[in-house]
Order: structure tokens, then sequence, then C-alpha cells
């Protein structure tokens, strides 16, 4: 006898130990069978998602940040009067898709929230303040359109913050031309 027959002989013991143990339950020959197939048919499964999937999106372009305006100048505000608030636009004019990754701005008196669509985002303060932004990100198709509503509470430093004031909100996206987009708000604080 060859050790190959050898072989295949002591499989068969082994199956039919195993059919004596069990009786009415599957050979453990059946159960790595059926196993196998699942896990390369899985495998198969997975790699036609993920290689069609990045080429979709890889096929797509870049998606590019315009704000609109760059800067909007407030007026002169009284310190006592309501808080100055005001919408710029992010539109995505790229072929692909946008993502805005972080938002904040250069002051603790200064918030910002972005709304696209029936979405809107979590209020973003000064850089390294808020961690608003770790588990949020926002999507903006080609030809979209999100509203970045800006907040600025001209009393919130007092007397120190009188006069002519600077306040830029910084938005972060993947447009690799312009990784961090800006727009300024500027007013005169008077008591
Ligand atoms: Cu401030």
């Amino acid at each position: 006898m060859s050790a190959l027959q050898g072989f295949w002989r002591d499989i068969g013991k082994t199956e039919k130990g195993g059919q004596e143990k069990t009786k009415k339950g599957k050979t453990l020959l059946e159960i790595m069978v059926k196993l196998t197939i699942f896990v390369v048919l899985g495998t198969i499964l997975i790699t036609t998602l993920l290689v069609f999937g990045l080429g979709k999106t890889g096929q797509a372009g870049q998606g590019t940040i315009e704000v609109s305006p760059k800067e909007y100048d407030a007026g002169i505000v009284s310190m006592a009067g309501e808080l100055v608030k005001k919408t710029f636009e992010i539109k995505n004019i790229g072929q692909g898709d946008l993502k805005i990754t972080d938002i904040s701005t250069s002051c603790m008196c200064t918030t910002a929230r972005l709304r696209v669509g029936d979405k809107i985002s979590p209020e973003f303060g000064m850089a390294g303040m808020d961690n608003a932004s770790t588990f949020w990100s926002q999507k903006i198709a080609p030809g979209e359109m999100g509203e970045l509503e800006v907040t600025f509470d001209q009393a919130l430093h007092g007397e120190a913050g009188l006069g002519d004031i600077v306040r830029a909100i910084y938005i972060q996206s993947d447009d690799a031309q312009h990784p961090r987009a800006e727009v300024k708000l500027t007013a005169k604080v008077v008591k």
C-alpha cells in the first residue's frame, strides 16, 4: 500500500469515527469544505467591493472649495446689542466630492456651524479649544453648497474687546490646493 492510499484510508477512519460520535451531525470534512467555500466566496466579494469602490472614487475627480464672501464687515456693533451673525457660503466647484474635515476660529468669542442640506455640524470654536471635530466630517457633493453660520460675541471680552476687530474662521478639507480655506469677519465694537 502506498503512502497516499494509507492517507485516504486514515481520513476515512477519522470520518467514520466522527460520524459514530455525533451520529446525526456532519462529518468534520464536510464542515471544513463548507467553511472553506464560505471564506473563499467572502474574500472574493470583499475584494470586488473594495476594487470597484476605490475605482469609482478615483475616477470621480477632486472637490474644490470656494468660500463667499471671503470677508464680511459687520460695521459698528454695540457691546450691549444682539450677537453678530453672518452666513458664509461654502461651495464645492470641483468635479468630485469635497470632504470638510475640521472648522476652527481665531478667538473664543467666535463660533461656527456648517449646514449642508438638513445636516448641521457641532459648534466649532477656537482652534484647540474644542474637540467637536474628533468624529466629524461633512461631504459636499460637486455643485452643492454649505452654509457656514458664524456667531461673534462682541461682549465676551468686555471693554478689552472694544475697537476694531478681525476674526478668522478656518475650514479644513481634502481640497489638495486649499486644505485650509478661511473667511474673515470684521467690526468696530463700541460700548
Ligand atoms: Cu475673541
